[in-house]
């Protein structure tokens, strides 16, 4: 009997797409999911349309390759050894569960391949466990959406080295690739380094969705653009090397998105229809927790969870909303003024995103000191390039800043403080000048300036902190002029 390259447990859309991109680059890969109507569903649709565009392999080549199995005795039983297990489940206790299932049908060497938004501390656990018996656990972050794991996600696995070995060979082929053309996916490093460093790219997302949901806001109820207006407006920013992004290529389209429920001859933009309630997942939480816990400043990814928080809290803010009144200092932009804010937006939109990035990369490098986990920040960048939702023209840039070439990266690095140095600051600072006066909350787009100001002041008023924790607590404080701890009675 043929045997499979690699397995797949969970056929949810990711897990679908997914093992329909392995199929359709040529690997022969069994799958099961715990509903068995899910997977005759499966494999009897494996369509045309679901498969590469062209060059690939043909239609019934690829659907040959998916096989479906209904016992996990059965999906074990058909996988070349090592086996390669992905699981696309639901995280949580489901991974302890199917682990616990898998592993007395496993032999020595065998590899668990967990791709779900598992948290990278039971991730480390679970490798723990399962090392006992001999079996590899590799904790693989994945990014792209139900387009990525079809076409090409990006892909960040954590584990031993060795048994990444074993799946690089199909991981690498079914990645999204780079700017340069290679697959973005990497070894991230040993233990849950690779859930670790998906979590924080997912909270640079919520970071980036918050920043863009800000600039609409301004640029909406501040210079009064029309959805088709804003459309254009982002597709235009869009052309900004730094800014040419996923994000903002699907923001564009949003604008211009009309109610697919509205049968009428005009019907209403499908934006202008959805409730102004965002809910948040685990990872953007666990990412500021994870922040607060290794001590590292990500004040702009904390604020686009408050924003969530906020949002959801519908109860309130209506009850709020009759009470609080406010009180602003604008002016009716002139035709003029608003020609000038979608260019002060688009500055301080730019500015404000590389410093999510950057914040990212403070987690990054504080896990990995405190980890010892000897991450490749560049490599880390770089299979962020393609695939994945924070995809954006900036990285190409930021990998060669944090990249190994010395004199490249040296040169790329001043490049960048530059352009943050530069004139476009006064855009980003005035964006939430005009936001304060008009009351329109800007959290994240203070929360970056914040950041940047911070790092660059030489001096901050923490001083005044030291002294009245000093006076009401005796906690002691440092002095400039001397080492040690002194104490005085105030
Ligand atoms: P299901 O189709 O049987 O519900 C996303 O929810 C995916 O995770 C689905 O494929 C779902 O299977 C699977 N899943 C959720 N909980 C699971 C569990 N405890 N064991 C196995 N699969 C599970």
């Amino acid at each position: 009997m043929n045997k499979s390259a690699i397995g797949l447990i969970g056929l949810a859309t990711m897990g679908a797409n997914l093992a329909r991109n392995i199929a359709n680059k040529g690997f022969r890969v069994s799958v099961f999911n715990r509903t068995t109507e899910k997977t005759e569903k499966f494999v009897k649709h494996a369509t045309k349309s679901q498969s590469e565009p062209k060059g690939e392999q043909n239609v019934s080549e690829a659907n040959s390759n998916l096989i479906g199995t209904y016992t996990l005795q059965e999906f074990v039983a058909g996988l070349e050894t090592p086996r390669k297990i992905i699981l696309l489940i639901k995280a949580g206790q489901a991974v302890d569960d199917m682990t616990a299932e898998l592993s007395p049908l496993l032999d020595k060497n065998d590899i668990i391949i967990d791709c779900g938004n598992s948290h990278f501390k039971d991730t480390e656990r679970r490798q723990k466990e399962l090392a006992k018996h001999d079996l590899n656990f590799i904790g693989c972050g994945i990014s792209g959406g139900e387009e990525g794991a079809l076409h090409g996600p990006s892909l960040m696995p954590g584990g031993k080295k060795e048994a990444w070995k074993k799946i690089r060979p199909i991981f690498e082929k079914i990645a999204a690739k780079d700017f340069a053309g290679k697959p973005c996916v990497t070894h991230i490093g040993d233990f849950g380094s690779g859930h670790f460093v998906k979590m924080v790219h997912n909270g640079i997302e919520y970071a980036i969705m918050q920043l863009l949901a800000e600039s609409y806001d301004m640029l909406k109820n501040l210079g009064g653009f029309s959805n088709s207006e804003l459309a254009k407006i982002f597709t235009g920013y869009n052309k900004n090397p730094n800014l040419k992004s996923f994000l903002i290529e699907i923001t564009a389209k949003i604008f211009v998105k009309k109610d697919p429920e509205d049968h009428s001859k005009n019907p209403h933009f499908l934006i202008d229809l959805i409730k102004d309630a965002a809910g948040q997942k685990g990872t953007g939480k666990w990412t500021t927790e994870i922040a607060h816990d290794l001590g590292v400043y990500a004040p702009t990814i904390n604020a686009a969870v408050d924003a969530r928080i906020v949002s959801g809290d519908t109860k309130t803010r209506e009850m709020s909303q009759r009470m609080l009144k406010i009180q602003t200092t604008a002016k009716r932009l002139t035709p003029a003024d608003k020609k000038k804010l979608v260019k002060q937006v688009e500055n301080a939109l730019e500015l404000a995103t590389m410093i999510c990035y950057e914040q990212g990369i403070g987690l990054i490098s504080k896990a990995d000191k405190e980890f010892h986990w000897n991450l490749n920040r560049s490599e880390i960048i770089r299979i962020w390039q393609g695939g994945c939702i924070i995809r954006s023209g900036y990285l190409k840039d930021l990998a060669i800043a944090l990249g190994a070439d010395q004199k490249t990266a040296m040169t790329m690095f001043t490049k960048i403080m530059q352009n943050l140095g530069g004139d476009k600051q006064k855009s980003w600072r005035k964006v939430i000048l005009l936001a304060v006066e008009s009351a329109i909350p800007v959290p994240a787009f203070y929360a970056t300036l914040n950041y940047y100001d911070s790092y660059a002041e030489a001096r901050l008023p923490q001083n005044l902190i030291q002294a009245q924790r000093d006076f009401f607590g005796a906690h002691g404080y440092e002095r400039t002029d001397k080492p040690g701890s002194f104490h005085i009675k105030w």
